[in-house]
């Protein structure tokens, strides 16, 4: 895709350098930009954080500033990553924290539903109160930087393994999971992380797999999230382990510093996956800002990282601007005030808790590897305050009712005899935390495996919660956990009123291997006997429920056939109250509201997108994304394949009727494209306070002690010799276009966090009600998917939904606005956000394939 003239020339005005990439594969987007964005401040309170932030910044040495940018190493602080401090201002270290449902490594916390429940809820509330109550466990632990939410992996692949740490292949739908999870959580004072930046799609070869992918589906697809989670103002985001179109992530001029920083006018700062640095200047020049865990660094350095003294030493030698690490501190700093200033500026609490001590221990090193520093590290301050509350209602309310015959199999009432089948109904030998980073199969499958989960407080089995209930009934429970011995099952479940199986299957982060799974799942069959069981208790009783507890789709369509199986449940990811939970809903104390966050195939290949497994070149592994913009749903429609169950399918315990649709265009509002950004040049790079390149100011102090693997800041050169680069300018040479501080031409389509702010004006109105025809309470989910048009487009897209509570027989008015964004198309060559003239759709249906109404749009004025 050349560039066109035009634009080129526009932004050549600027001076700004949008180079070929010349190592691009052939087919990529050829777009990178250099120097890298620096940061400015702006709306939604990035102002005044970057007010502060230059303050702050302007009073510290280079090796100060270096510290904020540099891990002090893995497992040699207190947390899963520890900037450096300056302990001259009393400012103590950044703590950064895994993980994305619980606290990680660590005791009395909760473990909160998986990502992919939340998107099952289809409930902007939820994850809106799951991100605070998530968000004030971190910051009661004194962590500074959650690592978490997710929207990459976004969920390419069915089977890849970390796909339940995000929201959903949809990324609308993940792109509100982003926004409401980050407000959430910043909402407590605790920073929050957008990960993994980006197209970190599998576990297999993370570390060093080259995609290929071309420029509209990373805007319309795999961006597109990331966005939403700018625009709520998320303080970091963490690159990826993978390379994309030839460049490692972590150091990657076209994601960095194009997308993230100029067009989605980033505030924030970039750190990497742990590990994903590979250099030193390039990945400082290519847009990275904080290097975690900040040991590693090339074979035989001195340094022992990448940065650390060797970024210090960069600077002074000329090779990175020093402009380049005050912007990397002021973007730190400037998220550090953000947060705190949402927060009311609350006091910082200190680290209470050390992640590398076994959660029931309390004095133990503070220097972990060192061994140093013995003392109490664990304070074991109890985070969770009410929220088991909150997780029993997110675990109920986002279980997907897949299937209820006749509409009557569920609610059950009060069944006098009971079969409760399968491992996963029952506790764990030894608990829920006998493995560390949930690294056993064993028991009900409550959370998935990887850095991702942390330690639970308790973990209420389904067979628990269960037979309590019943036991209020006077019923009879039999119980079958052994996956394996059939015979017992079909016993058990013989003569049953209702046999309930439970069955599930894992993923997880790929350091982990679990039966053979090495994070990425091998197929998308159950684990453990799961099918096995259920088709031999379905033969012998005729009131058969299933219940599932997956990391995303299973092979189903045996179960969705067959006339004994009266009701199949998804119930996710659930989280601590998974037992308590699911009796909610099978009784019909809470009516499911959940809806399927994505498609449910025959068969694998229905996806059209697979693992990769294996690659002929281990060494440089690669993939080509060469599907575009066609995953989930939108294969499925492109390829015209019928799911077992599609995107935003869920029963409830009534049914709702939609009428009455309208559309109203909103008038004056109806450029094809957002208006210009309203700075169309940023001004030139800062530097904040002055650098001293003197040796002794840039050396660690005679009397200093180290603590002895600890990455420092200073400059190791015991060299009598002084090296001639401590006289060049540390100003940036303004010839060479990667440190060229020269005022910067913004994109056509950024302008402020998210993008051009006129993306998510409102262009349409779409009015309908909801009846709801049933004899009980429930929650509709209306779902709207808008045609763009054409033949390049897929057949709908996901862009808006709501989760609307209505009364038996009653009628509730629903509105919903249509967003500039949601009806564009990325248009690679202008490099922007159009609204084509193709006549578009509108449809409101309960999925994807069940719509209820239609509406063409009415043409814009454009
Ligand atoms: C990737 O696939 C696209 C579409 O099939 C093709 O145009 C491009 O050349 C491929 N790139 C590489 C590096 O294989
Ligand atoms: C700068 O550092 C000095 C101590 O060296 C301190 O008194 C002053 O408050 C600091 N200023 C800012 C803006 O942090
Ligand atoms: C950098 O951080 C380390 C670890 O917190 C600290 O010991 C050291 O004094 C800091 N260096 C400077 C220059 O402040
Ligand atoms: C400057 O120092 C860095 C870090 O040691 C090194 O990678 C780079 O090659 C040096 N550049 C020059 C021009 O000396
Ligand atoms: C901590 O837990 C482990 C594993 O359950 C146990 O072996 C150990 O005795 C416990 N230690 C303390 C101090 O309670
Ligand atoms: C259960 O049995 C007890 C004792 O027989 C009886 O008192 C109680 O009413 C029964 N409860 C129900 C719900 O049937
Ligand atoms: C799929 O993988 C699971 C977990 O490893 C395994 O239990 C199951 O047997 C596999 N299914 C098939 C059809 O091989
Ligand atoms: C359904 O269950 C009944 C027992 O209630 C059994 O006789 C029948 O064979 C089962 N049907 C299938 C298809 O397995
Ligand atoms: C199951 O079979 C029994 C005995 O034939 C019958 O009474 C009952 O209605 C059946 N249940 C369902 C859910 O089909
Ligand atoms: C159903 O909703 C109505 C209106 O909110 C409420 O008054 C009523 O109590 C609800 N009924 C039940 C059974 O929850
Ligand atoms: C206000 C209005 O137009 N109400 C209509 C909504 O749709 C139902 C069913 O089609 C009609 O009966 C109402 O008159």
């Amino acid at each position: 895709m050349p560039l066109t003239t035009a634009f080129v020339a526009t932004l050549a005005i600027f001076g700004t350098a949008i180079l070929t990439n010349a190592d691009a594969p052939a087919g990529a987007p050829p777009l990178s930009l250099f120097p890298s964005p620096w940061g400015q401040g702006g709306d939604y309170g990035w102002d005044a954080a970057y007010a502060q932030a230059r303050a702050f910044v302007s009073n510290l040495t280079l090796v100060e500033k270096v510290n904020l940018t540099t891990g002090t190493g893995w497992e040699f602080d207190r947390c899963i990553g520890n900037t450096g401090s300056v302990p001259r201002l009393g400012f103590r270290s950044l703590c950064l924290q895994d993980g994305t449902v619980a606290v990680r490594y660590t005791d009395k916390n909760s473990v909160f539903p998986a990502g992919i429940n939340m998107a099952a809820t289809f409930s902007r509330s939820l994850m809106r109160r799951r991100g605070e109550a998530m968000g004030a466990e971190f910051r009661g632990k004194g962590i500074d930087i959650a690592l978490g939410p997710v929207a990459g992996p976004l969920g390419r692949v069915p089977a890849g393994g970390r796909n339940w740490e995000g929201f959903s292949p949809d990324p609308y739908l993940t792109g509100v999971g982003m926004f409401e999870t980050v407000t959430g959580m910043q909402s407590q004072g605790v920073m929050a992380t957008a990960k993994h930046y980006i197209l970190n799609e599998q576990e297999h070869y993370r570390n060093n797999v080259d995609v290929t992918i071309d420029d509209r589906t990373m805007h319309e697809l795999y961006l597109w999230p990331f966005a939403d989670a700018v625009r709520a103002g998320v303080g970091s985001v963490m690159c990826s382990y993978n390379k994309i179109n030839g460049n490692y992530s972590c150091e990657n001029s076209w994601t960095l510093n194009y997308l993230l920083k100029n067009e989605l006018n980033f505030q924030g700062f970039v750190m990497s996956d742990w590990g994903a640095q590979h250099s030193t200047v390039e990945s400082a020049l290519g847009g990275l800002d904080m290097a975690m865990p900040g040991d590693g660094g090339p074979r035989g350095s001195i340094y022992g990282a990448y940065w650390g003294g060797a970024l210090t030493e960069s600077v002074l030698n000329g090779t990175i601007p020093a402009w380049r690490v005050d912007d990397m501190a002021a973007r730190i700093m400037a998220s550090y005030y953000k947060v705190a200033a949402i927060s009311g500026n609350k006091p910082r609490p200190d680290i209470n808790f050390s992640a590398w001590v076994p959660p029931n221990v309390t004095v133990g090193p503070v220097y972990y590897r060192a061994n140093a520093s013995i003392e109490e590290v664990n304070l074991h301050v109890d985070v969770q305050a009410d929220h088991g509350a909150l997780i029993r209602e997110i675990a109920a309310k986002s279980t997907v009712l897949l299937k209820n015959k006749q509409d009557k199999t569920l609610p059950l009432r009060k069944p006098a005899r009971i079969a409760i089948v399968g491992d996963d109904a029952q506790d764990a030998p030894g608990g829920p935390n006998a493995c560390v980073d949930n690294k056993c199969y064993k028991g009900t499958l409550a959370t998935g495996y990887g850095s991702g989960p942390g330690n639970f407080p308790y973990l209420v089995a389904p067979a628990t919660a269960l037979k309590k209930r019943a036991a209020a009934d006077n019923a009879t429970v039999v119980e079958a956990p052994n996956n394996w011995d059939l015979d017992a099952a079909q016993k058990a479940a013989e003569g049953a009123d209702v046999a309930l199986v439970f069955a599930s299957a894992d993923a997880g982060e790929g350091y982990i291997t679990i039966d053979g799974n090495t994070g990425d799942r091998n197929n998308l069959t159950l684990w453990g006997n799961g099918d096995a069981l259920i088709k031999a208790v379905a033969s012998v009783n005729n009131n058969t429920v299933v219940v599932l507890h997956t990391v995303g789709p299973v092979i189903l369509d045996y179960a969705a056939a067959h006339e004994n199986i009266t009701a199949i449940l998804w119930a996710g990811l659930p989280g601590q109250e998974s037992g308590n939970a699911i009796t909610d809903v099978l009784y019909g104390d809470v009516a499911p509201q959940g809806r399927s966050p994505f498609m449910w195939g025959a068969n694998i290949s229905d996806y059209g997108a697979e693992i990769m497994y294996t690659s002929p070149t281990p060494q440089a592994p690669s993939q080509n994304f060469t599907e575009g913009i066609y995953i989930d749903y939108r294969y499925f429609q492109h390829a015209h394949t019928k799911a077992v169950y599609p995107f935003g399918h869920g029963l409830t315990y009534t049914r709702f009727d939609f009428e009455n649709l309208t559309v109203h265009p909103f008038h004056g509002e109806g450029a094809a494209t957002a208006a210009a950004p309203s700075k169309t040049t940023t001004r030139p790079a800062q530097t904040y306070g002055v650098v001293n390149s003197s040796i002794e100011a840039n050396e660690a102090p005679a009397a200093f002690k180290g603590i002895k693997p600890f990455v420092y800041p200073w400059l190791l050169h015991t060299n009598s010799s002084l090296p001639k680069w401590l006289n060049s300018s540390t100003t940036g040479d303004n010839r060479d276009p990667r440190t060229n501080g020269s005022a910067q031409a913004v994109l056509p389509a950024g302008g402020a966090p998210g993008g051009n702010p006129g993306l998510y004006d409102t262009v349409y109105a779409i009015g309908f009600d909801i009846r709801n025809r049933g004899t009980v309470n429930g929650t509709a989910v209306p779902q709207l998917y808008v045609q763009l048009g054409g033949h390049d487009n897929p057949w709908g897209v996901l862009r808006g939904f709501d989760d609307v509570a209505v009364a038996a027989g009653e009628r509730v008015h629903v509105e919903m606005n249509l967003t500039r964004r949601d009806i564009s198309n990325w248009d690679t060559e202008k490099q922007n956000w159009v609204i084509t003239d193709l006549q578009k759709y509108v449809f409101i249906g309960r999925s994807v394939v069940d719509i209820a109404l239609n509406s063409s749009l009415p043409a814009l004025k454009l």
